[in-house]
Formats: C-alpha cells, structure tokens, sequence
C-alpha cells in the first residue's frame, strides 16, 4: 500500500469528545492538572507525544501471543518488527544480552523473575517494604509474602543505608535461592558488586529491581546494575519516562526462562501498543540529550533536598544520590498525611512515605517521598528547586489552608515558566 493510500489513522480527540463527553472531560481534567501544578512523586513522568502516538494506535487490537517469529496468532508480522526493535534498542541501551519488553507492569516482571528462579516456599532475602522495598519483594499482602519464604534486611538505624554486613549475615544464615536489590524510597546509590559477591557466596540469583532508578542508568548518570546482576527488572514510565508497563533484561544463559515466566506463565497476549510505545522512549533514551536529561534530574533531586532541608526539614540518609529523596517531616511537627494534604490544596503533588523505623502506620507516616523526573522533563532546573523547596515550606506549615490559594499562584508563575506539554 502506498503513502497517499494509507495515511496514520492517529487519535481523534473530537470523535471521543462525540462518543463519550464525559470520559472526554476526564482527559482534559487530567491535562489540566499536570499543566497547573507541581509534579513530585518519584516515579512518574510526563511522558513525550512520540510515546503517546505509539500508544493511542491500532496496535492496541492486535493478539500476538508468543514471541517475534513465534507467535500463537496469524498477521503478526507488523507488530513483530515493533518489539524486534524495542528489544534491539534495549539491549544497546543496557549493554544487556536479552530483553523482553512484554510485562504489563513491574509486578508483573517480578513475578516474571520468582517464577523464572524459584519455586513456591523457597527462601528469598529483599529489602523490607517500611525501610524503601516494594510490595513484590514479600510484603504479606503480596504473592511474594504469601508464597515464599522471605527474609528481609532493612537500612542501619544510625546510617540510614544499607549496611552490606548484615545483608551478608542474613543470606549465609537463610540461604536465600534468590537476593533481590532495589527500592521504592531509597534514595541513595546501591552496591551492586556488594550484592553480587554475597549472592555469589550463598548460590543465589541476584536480581535488580531497577524500576525507580533505571532511567537514570540509561542516561549515564549512575553505575547499572546490568554486569552484576542475573536479571535486571524495571518499570518504563519513571525516570525512563516511557509508557506504564514493565520490562526486563537478563543474562543470556536466562532468557528462555525469563521468556516463558513472562508468557505463557503469567501473561497472555502482550500489549503490543505499550511494546511500541516502550521501543519509541528506548529511542529517546538512546540520544544524548537523555543523558543530559538524567544528569539535570539528579541535580536538581539534590538541589530540591537541600532546599526543604533549609525549610526545617530532614532527609533521610541527609541527600540523595538519586531522583528521589525522602524527607522526614518530624522536626516540623507534621505527619506526612499532613503534608501531603496541604501541598495538594496548593496543587503540589507529592506523597506521604513511611520513613526507616517509623512510628506511624503507614496512611499517617512520618515521611514524605519527593522526586525531580517530571519537573526535570519541564525543564526546570536548580533554581526552580529552591523555589519549589520554599513553596513546600510554607505549604506544609499552612495548618487551615489560609495561604494554599496564594502558594497555587506562586505555583502557576513557576509552571507558565516551564510549561508540562506546552500549547501548539
Ligand atoms: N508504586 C511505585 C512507586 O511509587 O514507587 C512502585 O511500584
């Protein structure tokens, strides 16, 4: 078929806003509140029109069951050539020998990865969920708690890092068939050759969730995982700033494994739109202007921390190495409930986070989590960080709202500076 023949049929905004008007508002609501206000939380993004093109395409009807080359479904051939490239451009970017961009979500890669290497009851050593892990690496509520034998290792009450000598301690006593590294509020740098020799000592696999990090290991601007570790899980929609959806990369000796975990052991047909869409941010990843990109985020991550740290607040660890910091709000006298309400009423978004050895339950906290890929992607850079720290201040000092209008316009100045998907 020629060009002229076969124009891209793209999204239509007014065919939505005809069908269903008020599905139609919730999109133009959601845009509205990215463009008006603050967006803090660490693991979002504002992803690029490229990434949201390949999303809203026709690739979302298609089954295709399996693999390139392989699949359980006929007229496979188009979608193949997406997620042959996604995973070509994975592999450059990572240095990785294989990749699989299929997993809905992180959760999904990790379930991926137990089920690649472990088997229901086996012993695996995570990060604790209240001291920055994530739920998949044994919360109790998780498949992870419930189906496997979990020993956890946190961070040292005085340091507020990991202290790799208990890690160790705690692998050669459980024995763990698989170590997992990685964090959800952590916001320091992780020893992944550390983590290597005790995985290596006590026999287990070392798996790296990289969900929160793994963008900025793709612009350059911290060590990868990918040398030390057998399989490599991530997230796409964080500082990676793809489509929501999940990915792994792996040593080749586990690709098959890791293929088979993914479909047909915990998924059916992928979502090839979502494939598409993660090939175009890996190709944005690979210019070098994302390199640039990774290296503001962290900049302006440790600006923002020292800044509410001026503000009378505490980060945790004392900085960050990262996108990310968490910050205790206790010497302010405010829950991170508390704060998170009232930066919210000033359209900063941001939220509360349990700090190391917390003493509220987790929907009060002590803590809030705040990181730098959205504001970074808006172009905003130090300076603005200082001014955001000061507008936190006062938001989070505003007991009964009266000043949350006035901290909203400071807000509007900034964002009109740096607007998130600027008008025409
Ligand atoms: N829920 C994500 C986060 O906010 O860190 C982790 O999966």
């Amino acid at each position: 078929m020629t060009e002229a023949a076969a124009p891209f049929w793209g999204p239509d905004f007014a065919e939505l806003q005809r069908v269903d008007p008020e599905i139609a508002q919730v999109l133009i609501d959601e845009l509205d509140r990215l463009r008006s206000g603050l967006q803090l939380i660490a693991s979002e993004n504002l992803t690029s029109p490229a990434v949201l093109t390949a999303l809203g395409s026709t690739l979302s009807n298609k089954y295709a069951e399996g693999y390139p080359g392989r699949r359980y479904y006929g007229g496979c051939a188009v979608v193949d050539r997406a997620e042959e490239l996604g995973r070509a451009r994975a592999k450059e970017l990572f240095g990785a020998d294989h990749a699989n961009l299929q997993p809905h979500s992180g959760a999904s890669a990790n379930l991926a990865a137990y089920a690649a290497f472990t088997a229901p009851g086996d012993t695996v050593l995570a990060m604790s969920l209240p001291h920055g892990g994530h739920l998949t690496h044994g919360s109790k509520v998780n498949f992870s708690g419930k189906w496997f034998d979990i020993a956890s290792y946190g961070v040292n009450e005085h340091t507020e890092l990991i202290d790799y000598d208990e890690v160790r301690d705690i692998a050669l006593e459980r024995r763990p068939k698989m170590i997992i590294c990685g964090a959800t509020a952590y916001p320091r740098l992780i020893d992944f050759a550390a983590f290597r020799e005790i995985a290596d000592e006590v026999g287990a696999i070392l798996l790296v969730d990289a969900a929160h990090f793994i963008g900025l290991v793709a612009g350059k601007a911290i060590p990868s995982p990918v040398p030390y570790a057998d399989v490599v899980t991530f997230t796409t929609h964080k500082v990676l700033r793809g489509p929501r959806g999940g990915m792994i990369v792996c040593r080749e000796q586990h690709a098959k494994a890791i293929d088979k975990a993914v479909f047909p052991f915990g998924q059916g047909g992928p979502l090839m739109h979502a494939v598409a869409a993660k090939a175009v941010a890996l190709q944005e990843a690979l210019q070098p202007s994302f390199q640039d990109y990774a290296g503001q985020v962290i900049a302006n991550s440790q600006a923002l921390a020292d800044g509410l740290a001026a503000e009378g607040m505490r980060p945790v660890s004392g900085g960050t190495d990262t996108h990310l910091s968490l910050i205790d709000m206790r010497p302010l006298g405010v829950t991170g409930a508390e704060a998170e309400t009232r930066c919210d009423a000033a359209r900063i978004t941001l939220n509360k986070n349990a700090i190391p050895f917390d003493p509220q339950p987790p929907m009060t906290a002590s803590g809030i989590r705040v990181g730098t890929p959205s504001v970074t992607t808006q172009g905003m850079t130090e300076g603005d960080m200082k001014e955001i720290a000061s507008l936190i201040g006062r938001a989070v000092r505003d007991t009964d709202g009266s000043t949350a209008a006035e901290i909203a316009a400071a807000v509007d100045v900034l964002v009109s500076k740096h607007p998130a998907y600027p008008r025409g």
